[in-house]
């Protein structure tokens, strides 16, 4: 046996179980391991029936995700789970598989090979692959529908989400639930099952019948594909594997499985969600802060400001069961700021996300107030009043004076100085950026910002916590705008440029939603409020520079007309009553008139120089804060993109597409750009410039980095 897989019989039972942390992929050795188990137990005439079983905190959640990169690299030719499988379905003694954690992808590829399966009511199964970019590839998308119907099999491989034990016992993908012992449950069950006939699952065809019934769910599920995971090619590869199973024999449906899994496995869209699944988890480590850094107990926070950022903050600590204090200034913008939070609890009642009775508690961890009453016992205070560098440095000088000494003073700043806000207190070590994004109770990423006089302590809480509110923690460095939103401006100055140079506003966002972003960035504009930006400019007024361009010409005039975008009705574009956007006329004279007093010439503008343009500026000013040290990795700032601005998982994040596109033609490009536009703007930055004469890539700037950063460790 390998060491991965242990065989032990107690009694009639031949146990098998899988012990490879943390989560029992199937790694090379573990189906090897399991096969040896299944020919131990076919081999012992005193073993009836046999269970597997994971050890640790689950069952197998699936294929070992780090051996597709050897395949795509050509080190190795294929994952060969199959065998495994059909060892499993031809075993000469009947196989349960007993459930706990996550069965997912070739875990519960596995677990339906076996003849019975049964779980614990905490335990989940699921087919995830097309979340990397990839189908079930052993034998999921022909033996779920034989166990669960066609319909729930298109569901769960198309879409990937998970079903609990409930549902999976209700759709026949389980037989039984355990209560107890899960190992003990087990061994009864197959006790009780020893002398029965073993159902293989191969050959239960009942539930795939009904060609017509099928058609239409077919073509229901590749229309909700089509909307809900806009641009990604493997749910309609799932989608058609699955309608194999309907089609072709057993063994037929498996080798067309196997054509379109590898078809997948290839693709680009495969690479960049993988690599996004890999970059969750890589940003959670920090070079210089080792895991057993001391961290700050959170278990009382404070608020200050309850508007849309602080209010949406709040929600996050009540969701995470920490009770909160909101403070405002004025009794109307609090009961303002409140209703709102009702109102999104209430809505997701209405829906059915959670029960009143969560909503209840939620609301009752809220405690709004006008005063510091209590902030003097807050484990953290998030400051998220609006924009204005003095108004933070009052307001931390305050809290200085309040909040006890290893009290986390966090501040909501999306583009002001950390340090200049930390040197309002006594304290600067204790003061650090948590920048949320809009809906903060909504969006997954925080970004996490480091002053120069941050502790490794605040830090490390700060990564934590935003696990415990269910955030992405990105770590980034102080600079204007940070991560994000510097190379956001660097975006959205590119958008409006080219509504200056002759692109109608609607062929901007047009082009960037068919690229794949959640929504254009005008119309994003519209929806935060360009008031926003605006004010934040009169802020830094003094840095702009005589006779450049100036780069949100079109956004102040649309502001000094009251046009702050969906909140006045009318922004870059004019909305119904139900904030259905629409061209407007108005606006578009307006850039014209604009445009030609400013003189700039107007042409034809085509949907490739509009991704180019904006999507190059990202990944340009991405290369300057990599170099900077801003970002600790390429990855954390596509981890940025991913979670906090729309930008579509299946192409990776900026840096990832940028290297899919080839650094060398990426710079090609920005070199035009310079020619045309200025090095102002388009300077290209030097570590791209380096990564492109060298051939090398993005990602393997970040590999060698960690391999550096290893090697000075040891
Ligand atoms: C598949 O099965 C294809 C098949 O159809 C056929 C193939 C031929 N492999 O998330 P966590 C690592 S595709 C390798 O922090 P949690 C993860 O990187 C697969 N590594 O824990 C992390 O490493 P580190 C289908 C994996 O408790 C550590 O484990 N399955 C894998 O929050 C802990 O992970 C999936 O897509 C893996 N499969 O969540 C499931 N999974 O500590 C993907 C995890 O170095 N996994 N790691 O950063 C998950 O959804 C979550 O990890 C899980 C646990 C829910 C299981």
């Amino acid at each position: 046996m390998s060491e991965l897989v242990a065989y032990a019989r107690q009694g009639d039972i031949g146990v098998i179980t899988i012990n490879n942390p943390p989560v029992n992929a199937l790694s090379p050795g573990v189906p090897e391991g399991i096969i040896a188990g299944i020919e131990k137990a076919e081999a012992d005439p005193e073993v009836r029936a046999v269970v597997v079983i994971g050890g640790g905190r689950t069952f197998i959640a699936g294929a070992d995700i780090r051996e597709f990169g050897k395949i795509t690299a050509g080190q190795k030719e294929r994952i060969a789970l199959y065998p495994l499988m059909n060892k499993i379905e031809d075993s000469k003694k009947p196989v349960v598989m007993a459930i706990h954690g996550t069965a997912f992808g070739g875990g519960l590829e596995t677990a339906m090979s076996g003849h019975y399966r049964i779980g614990l009511a905490t335990a989940q199964v699921g087919q995830p692959e097309v979340k990397l970019g990839i189908i079930p590839g052993a034998g999921g998308t022909q033996r779920l529908p034989r166990l669960a119907g066609v319909a729930k099999a298109v569901e769960m491989c198309a879409f990937g989400e998970p079903v609990d034990a409930k549902a999976a016992l209700a759709a026949g993908i389980l037989d039984e639930i355990i209560e107890g012992d899960l190992l003990q449950g087990a061994m009864e069950f197959a006790r009780s099952i020893a002398q029965k006939p073993a159902p293989k699952t191969r050959d239960r065809n009942e539930k795939l019948q009904d060609a017509a019934g099928n058609t239409a769910i077919f073509a229901l599920a590749r229309e909700q594909a089509r909307k809900i995971r806009r641009g990604q090619t493997a749910p309609l590869a799932a989608i058609d594997a699955v309608e194999a199973a309907t089609k072709l024999p057993f063994d037929k449906g498996i080798e067309r499985e196997a054509e379109i899994f590898r078809a997948c496995l290839f693709s680009t869209q495969s690479k960049a969600l993988i690599h996004a699944f890999f970059g969750e988890r890589t940003v959670a480590k920090i070079p210089d802060i080792p895991k057993e850094t001391k961290t700050y107990d959170i278990r009382r926070a404070a608020v200050i400001g309850a508007g849309t950022m602080g209010g949406g903050i709040a929600m996050n600590y009540a969701n995470a069961g920490i009770p909160v204090i909101v403070k405002e200034a004025s009794r109307e913008a609090l009961d303002r700021g409140l209703a709102i939070i009702r109102k999104n609890y209430e809505n997701s009642v209405k829906k059915g996300r959670f029960s009143q009775a969560i909503m209840d508690q939620r609301m009752a961890l809220i405690t709004p107030q006008l005063t510091y009453d209590g902030f003097e016992q807050a484990d953290i205070i998030v400051e998220a009043v609006f924009e204005g560098m003095a108004l933070k440095k009052q307001i931390f000088s305050e809290i200085d004076k309040i909040a006890k000494p290893d009290c986390v003073l966090a501040t909501n700043t999306s583009t002001l100085s950390i340090d200049e806000i930390a040197s309002a207190t006594r304290r600067p070590q204790m003061v650090i950026g948590h920048h949320f994004f809009s809906p903060a109770n909504v969006m997954k990423l925080l970004e996490i910002v480091r002053g120069k006089a941050t502790s490794k302590e605040v830090i490390a809480t700060s990564m934590n916590l935003a696990k415990k509110l269910g955030k992405i923690g990105v770590l980034a460095g102080n600079c204007k705008g940070f991560i994000g939103n510097r190379m956001i401006h660097c975006y959205a100055r590119e958008a409006v440029f080219l509504v200056e140079e002759g692109a109608a506003p609607e062929q901007v966002d047009g082009a960037l939603y068919d690229f794949g972003m959640a929504m254009g960035p005008l119309a994003m504009g519209d929806l935060a409020g360009l008031d926003v930006g605006w004010r934040i400019r009169q802020e830094f007024k003094h840095l702009e520079k005589p006779g450049v361009r100036k780069t949100m010409m079109i956004p102040d005039l649309l502001c000094e007309m009251g046009r702050y975008g969906q909140k006045t009705g009318k922004g870059w574009y004019i909305y119904d009553a139900d904030r259905k956007p629409s061209p407007d006329p108005e606006v578009a004279a307006l850039i014209e008139k604009a445009a030609r007093e400013a003189g700039i010439e107007r042409r034809k503008i085509s949907n490739e120089e509009i991704i180019e343009r904006t999507i190059y500026a990202l990944v340009n000013e991405g290369a300057r804060i990599l170099e900077e040290g801003i970002a600790l990795r390429a990855v954390d700032i596509d981890i940025v993109y991913l979670n906090g601005y729309g930008f579509p998982a299946w192409r990776g994040g900026p840096m990832f597409y940028a290297d899919t596109i080839g650094l060398k033609n990426v710079l090609a490009k920005i070199e035009e750009f310079e020619k045309r536009h200025g090095a102002e703007f388009w300077a290209p930055a030097p570590l791209l410039q380096r990564l492109a004469r060298e051939g090398k890539t993005f990602e393997a700037y970040d590999k060698e980095k960690e391999a550096m950063q290893a090697g000075a460790r040891a």
